[in-house]
Formats: structure tokens, sequence, C-alpha cells
């Protein structure tokens, strides 16, 4: 999604900017554009192409300045075209950029165009730089903090007046950003990756700040006005991770990374502890009598897949919502049932509004599932658990997900044996279980040249069908997730056991229908499923593990699995279902990494 970078140097920091959007290319982008002060004058080069055509333009108009702002644009407000890239000006003194959307833009148009403002974009963005052209009175950082109070909606802006050569300001209310502290020089990211290179020293703005970046000084305001320290924290190793390695995509790699993201995120030691999950959890954990789990997408699928966990091991009920049902609808608040929050970035805009919503009902027991330590939703949190995936680069999420079911595995048993389900025997069991896992996975990374067979021919198909039961129904949804983000085939996932209600209609010998048959407790009643497939004349692929007996015959393809894995049987099966949707879109030739419409950072509603 829209990314942002801002500087203010004594050297020319264009490089800096354009590196700093190479970095936030893995957000998903459709244009992207950079604006310095030059001579005190704002110059831009926009691009409806990648960062590197808009490298290709600066270098071939020598665009250069010690002060600038740049943006990658996901479009939200007005096509993905030129005049509607960002930045954007307001009568050639004013220069901004945008993440968010701004809810009464409207309204603030017919009251700029009153005032002689003309618009030049559709964009919802166009209102905050006129907005601002049109309350300044020789300090920008004033005038911002005033502007954005007429402003409803989420933002993330920086903004740049000709008037004001060595200073960028920015503002954020529901989308990230963070200030990069530099030596004589800082900086403003959507987040620090964008800032890799150029400094390791961070601070992370709290909702309603303002700032105000020069050359050496960085000055905060709060939503209310009143000066604020955010403390300035480093952050490293964020360097090499972008790199893609022997590797055709960041997907592939990531999906091979599964085994050393699953080592890294199991925790050391031999019990599973409250304290896994901060200071004061086992308190927390012993006063809660139920679960609301709230995310989007594929984090809402490690949501189902872990309710089956807390409700089998911990014995706790569970509920698993998607973030932005929930924070539009009357809900029974439960103030004894602790929220919790899954999100790879941590900044995904409707589980942000979902926990603020929760917490807005009186839910004060929160915890964020999360990859990055430094995002919003891990300060929100009173507790949070950390995955350890390392950035994730492709937009179709892989070691996230397989994480973030390691991390809810923990919760599962952690809580289970708080509320005495779970002995000292079983709490070894499933230790061991976890501690194997980085090795099961490697052999099912084994079997990618068999699925890369039937990837070539699922490339000639349109649709397909992907069933699971219980444990594994989450693990079709997210198997027909992959195959629809990234290959474009329309793809559906049911319970098997709903295929009479509704979907056999579907199957013909053009429809594949994928299966995920584990040797579990519901085999026999899958079994019966797919033979019901195959009377229709349904092509079935099948992924069975090995002690399933179930055999490749006519009609029926089968790729085996190492032997059932329990409970954690689930994190097993992803991982062909990714490599399935992976070599299907390599086939079709998509753009594998950054699909199309879609963004990583779902940083807008
Ligand atoms: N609403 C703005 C910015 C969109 C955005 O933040 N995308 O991630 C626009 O459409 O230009």
């Amino acid at each position: 999604m829209c990314g942002i970078v801002g500087a203010v140097a004594q050297r020319n920091i264009v490089s800096v900017l354009v590196e700093g959007l190479r970095r936030l290319e893995y957000r998903g982008y459709d244009s992207c554009g950079v604006a310095v002060l030059s001579h005190g004058e704002p110059r831009r080069a926009r691009s409806v192409s990648r960062v590197s055509d808009l490298d290709a333009q600066v270098r071939d108009t020598h665009l250069e300045g010690f002060t600038g702002i740049a943006h990658t644009r996901w479009a939200t407000h007005g096509a993905p075209v030129t005049h509607n890239a960002h930045p954007i000006f307001s009568r050639d003194a004013v220069a901004l950029v945008h993440n968010g959307i701004i809810e009464n833009y409207e309204s603030l148009r017919e009251m700029l165009r009153g005032k002689g403002y003309e618009f030049v974009s559709q964009t919802d963005t166009e209102v905050i730089a006129h907005l601002i052209h049109s309350m300044y009175r020789g300090d920008l950082f004033q005038t911002v903090r005033e502007a954005v109070k007429q402003l409803h909606g989420a933002y993330a802006i920086a903004v740049i007046h000709k008037d004001q050569p060595h200073t960028v300001v920015g503002a954020r209310q529901g989308s990230p950003l963070v200030v990069g502290v530099g030596q004589g020089e800082n900086f403003l990211a959507s987040d620090a990756l964008a800032l890799a290179g150029s400094t390791d020293r961070f601070a992370f703005l709290e909702e309603g700040d303002v700032v105000e970046i020069t050359l050496d000084g960085v000055k905060i305001v709060d939503g209310e006005g009143v000066p604020a320290q955010r403390e300035v924290r480093v952050v490293a190793a964020y360097g090499g991770a972008v790199e893609l390695g022997p590797y055709r995509h960041f997907m592939q790699k990531e999906i091979f990374e599964q085994p050393r993201a699953i080592t890294d995120t199991i925790p050391q030691g031999d019990h599973f502890d409250a304290s896994l999950f901060g200071e004061g959890a086992a308190d927390v954990f012993s006063g809660i009598d139920s679960l609301l789990i709230l995310a989007c997408g594929t984090s809402y699928y490690s949501g189902l897949t872990a309710k089956y966990w807390l409700e089998s091991v911990a014995k706790i009920p569970t509920q698993v919502e998607i973030a932005s049902e929930y924070r539009y609808r009357e809900s029974v608040p439960n103030p004894k049932a602790l929220v919790v929050v899954i999100s790879q970035s941590g900044e995904t805009a409707d589980t942000l509004a979902a926990l603020k919503h929760a917490q807005s009902l009186g839910h004060k027991h929160t915890l964020a599932v999360c990859n990055v330590a430094t995002s919003a939703m891990v300060r929100l949190t009173e507790l949070a658990f950390l995955t350890h995936a390392g950035t994730e680069i492709g937009v179709a999420s892989t070691k996230a997900f397989t994480t973030q079911l390691v991390g809810l595995f923990v919760l599962a048993v952690t809580l289970g044996k708080l509320r005495g389900h779970v002995d000292a025997t079983q709490e070894a069991a499933y230790l061991a279980q976890l501690r194997h896992l980085p090795a099961a996975l490697n052999s099912v990374l084994a079997l990618e040249p068999q699925i890369i067979a039937w990837a070539e021919e699922f490339a000639r198909k349109e649709n397909a069908l992907f069933l699971g039961r219980g444990l594994h129904y989450p693990i079709s949804l997210e198997g027909a997730l992959k195959l629809k983000e990234i290959s474009y085939i329309h793809a559906e996932a049911y319970p098997a056991g709903e295929l009479k209600h509704g979907p056999l209609a579907l199957v013909t010998e053009a429809m594949p229908v994928v299966t995920v048959a584990p040797n579990d407790a519901l085999l026999e009643k899958l079994k019966s499923n797919m033979q019901e497939v195959r009377a229709r004349g349904g092509e079935l692929y099948v992924f069975a593990d090995a002690d399933t007996r179930i055999v490749s015959e006519d009609g029926i393809h089968v790729i085996r699995m190492p032997e059932h894995y329990g409970l954690l049987s689930p994190i097993l099966h992803t991982v062909p279902l990714q490599l399935l949707a992976y070599h299907t879109a390599c086939a079709r030739g998509t753009d594998v990494d950054k699909p199309r419409n879609l963004a990583k950072s779902v940083t807008v509603e």
C-alpha cells in the first residue's frame, strides 16, 4: 500500500528518496513520485510505471534537492494516472504525499473551490495540499497542526513548502509514519525498512502526532497539541532482508524460509510459559473466560485454525471475526474475553480499527500476534507474541502465516496448561512436536517437483475448488486464497461436508478439486466426499498423509505428505498449497510478488 519517504539533509537526497521507495515497493503500488525543493521551488517527477522508471526520469531531468518527499501510491480515489500520482502540489508552493483516505474530502473540496482553488486530480489527497496552502501564514508546522484538525479519516502525510527550504512536516492518524534520526539530517517514512542504509535510529509516532524535521532537530506534538517525546530506538538487521538470493521470486524464497522462520518463532526453554506473551500475562490469562480473535485475510485464517486448537487443547470458547465486519457492527462486549488481533505488519488498518473499537467497548485485555515489534498494534495491546518470520516482501503471505500458527498454538497450549487441561507429559509432547516441525517442513518442501507437475495443469484452468475438514478447513480457505491472489484463477474453499449443499453443482471434468487429506478422525468422511466428486466426473488433486492409504487412480491424483502430524498438521499442509499457487502463477506468467490490484501492508480501510 502507499509508501511515504521524506528527507532533510545537506546533500542531494533524491537517491535516498528513490531508494526508500524501492524498499517500499513490496507493499504494492500503482504509481510513484518524488518532489524536492530546488532553488526555492518544488519540482517533481511522477510515474505510472515502476520505481525504476521514476529513477530514470530523475536522472534524465537532473532532479536534485536537499529537502524532499516521495511516494508510492495504491489508488483509492482516482485512477492510477500521472495527474493523480503524488506528490500533489498546491499552487507551486506546497507539495504533499498522503497515505490513507480523507472521508470529508467532498465538503472540503467545495469549501476550497469557494476560495478559488482549482482541483487538477481526482484524489481525496488534493484537499489536504490546498487546505495547508490556504492556511499557511509562515509556519508550516503550525499550519499542519491546525489543518489536520479539519480532516476526517485516516492519514499519514509528509509536506514541504517552498518558503521553508530545510523543513519537512509530517502527521499521522490511522496510517503509519516513523521518524528516522540521522546526523545532521532527518527522515520520515512509512516504515523503518525504507531507510535502511540511511539510519538505524527511529522514533515511532503515535496516533495524532504532528512532527517537524529539520537538519538538526525533530519536534513532535501529540494530538492535543502538547509537545511530546517519542523514544528513539535502534532498529537493526533490516538491511539484507530484501535480497532475493538464488530464488526466482520473494514468495518462493519466503516459502523456503519457513523452517528457519518457525525455528526462530518457537519459544526457547522447556516449558510453555505465560511470560512468552509479556509481563503480567499469567494474571491476564487466569482472569479470562473466552477469546475474541480479530483479523483480516490470511491472518483471519490463522485465527480460524487457532479456534480449533484453543477449544480442543485449552477448552476455552473462541470466537473469530473479520476485523472490518466487527468494527462496524453492534456486538455484545464481554470484558472477560481476551481480544487477540493478528497481523503480519501490525499496521493493517481494519484490524487496528477493530482493536480500538474493542477497547472503546471496554475490552481491557488485548494481545497482538504480529511480525513487527515496533508496529502500532504491538504498541496498542497489553500483551504480544512476536513471530520471527523476518521481512516478508511477497504480497501473498506465506511465512508470516505459518509463524502466526506457531504463535497461536503456543497460546493454546499455554492456556491449556493454566486451565489444567494440559499435563506435563502432554506439554513435553507438544514441545517435541514443535521442535521437529522445521525438519518435517523440509520434507514437505522436497515435494516441489511433483507440485510443479500439477501446476502445469492448473495453469490451464479458470476455476478450482478446495476441500478440507475440521482443522484443515481453514487451510483449504488459505490455499484457495493463495491461488486466486497470485494466479487469478477463481478458487473457493468449502468444508468438505458442505459439498452436497451447493458446490457439487459446479463439479465437472473442468473443475479441479484440491483436497487436504490428513489422516485424522475425519478421514473416512472426507473419503466419502471425494467419492461424491469422482461420481460427477470431477478431478481430484489430493494432498494425503502417507498413512491414509489414498492412492492415485483414474481421476484421483495424490501427492504423499509425511506421516500425520497431529494437531500441528495444518502447518505442514499449508506448504504444498503455497507451492501449488506459486508454481501455477509462474506457469501463467503473472507478477507473483506484486499481484494486480493488491498491496502488502493494507494501511487503508
Ligand atoms: N487516497 C489517496 C492515497 C491512497 C493510499 O493511501 N493508498 O495506500 C489516493 O487515492 O491517492
